[in-house]
């Protein structure tokens, strides 16, 4: 996944405007197009962060085993310094920070309803990652808005 086999056990649906076709280990996925409350959505992420976007990674993590690996978003169609928004809604689960280089991690939840922002130099210097949890977790779905501009 994202150019590096990583493995992503959840379900994931890429939806957008036509022409983000988003490609990842020699994968292409096609956008599916808009739906009304995902375009509704991804206005009020814009207007909360100031970005805009034209794609998101819909994910769902059926429970506590789902789970994304240590990755960086650092596909070339995302440009050097992308803004990814995030937007988490049911089950709690944690989001894990590790730096590239230093040995440097951070650890939080991510609520329902909450937003996470990555911009900057995030992707080139850090990975990030939901992993595998022996707590019991419900449904978990996640929106990560983004900008295909290549
Ligand atoms: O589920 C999350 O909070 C992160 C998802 C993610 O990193 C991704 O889809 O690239
Ligand atoms: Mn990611």
């Amino acid at each position: 996944m994202y150019g590096k086999r990583v493995k992503v056990p959840r379900l994931q649906a890429w939806y957008g405007d036509q022409g983000t076709d988003y490609t990842y280990t020699q994968l292409t996925m096609s956008p599916l197009p808009w739906t009304e409350q995902l375009l509704m959505l991804k206005q009020q992420v814009s207007n909360a962060t100031g970005a805009e976007f034209n794609s998101v990674l819909a994910n769902c993590y059926r429970n506590h085993q789902d789970s994304v690996a240590w990755h960086s978003d650092d596909e070339p169609e995302l440009g050097e310094t992308p803004v990814i928004a995030s937007l988490s809604l049911g089950a709690e689960r944690f989001f894990h920070l590790k730096h590239k280089v230093k040995p440097i991690t951070h650890k939080f939840k991510l609520p329902s309803g909450s937003l996470l922002i990555m911009k900057g130099n995030t992707q080139k210097y850090w990975q990030h990652a939901v992993l595998k949890s022996r707590i019991h977790a419900s449904m978990r779905i996640n929106l990560t808005f983004r900008k295909i501009i290549k």
